[in-house]
């Protein structure tokens, strides 16, 4: 039961995973970025108690692909979340922003076509350093953060 005192509630707390199911879609473009990413969710889903075989790993070619492999889970598996793994990298041409674009309406669609969480995991950078650095450098690892936000969006789900 979630309390309506704003002070008493912690943001830092998260619900155990023990009997949470996960898909995972990695990205096989930004390899050294994307698999440093799955291995961060993966890791950060079994901390919080998801069992081994509750965690279930596809692989697409490119991150345009992710919402279809992320629309594959929702049609053919049962999953409470979908964590969607890509990297974008900032070239010289549009591609950037065509991908950009296509992922984050793709990823919005399914939350609201299947009312069920598809987590946001994309990076979208300037450069590779850039990018390693929010894969296990120093800025952390966005995949551990994608894994919390799967498992408090299914935690959320199940309070209502
Ligand atoms: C084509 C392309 C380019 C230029 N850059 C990236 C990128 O930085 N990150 C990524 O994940 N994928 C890239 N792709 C591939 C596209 O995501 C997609 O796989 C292809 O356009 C085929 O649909």
């Amino acid at each position: 039961m979630a309390t309506k005192d704003l002070s008493a509630y912690d943001i830092n707390s998260v619900p155990s995973a023990e009997n949470m199911s996960f898909g995972i879609v990695v990205a096989e473009w930004n390899w050294e970025i994307t698999s440093a990413l799955a291995g961060g969710a993966i890791d950060t889903l079994k901390k919080h108690g998801a069992a081994e075989e509750n965690i279930t790993v596809k692989y697409v070619p490119g991150t345009f692909e992710l919402p279809l492999g992320g629309q594959f889970f929702a049609e053919m598996a049962n999953v409470d979340a979908v964590i969607l793994l890509g990297c974008v990298i900032q070239g010289e041409t549009r591609h950037f922003d065509y991908i950009c674009e296509g992922v984050t309406q793709g990823t919005k669609d399914l939350n609201l076509k299947y009312n069920k969480p598809f987590i946001f995991g994309v990076l979208t950078t300037n450069d590779e350093q850039q990018a390693l650095d929010r894969a296990g450098g120093k800025h952390g690892n966005k995949g551990d953060e994608a894994a919390v936000t799967a498992i408090k969006m299914v935690g959320l789900q199940r309070s209502f």
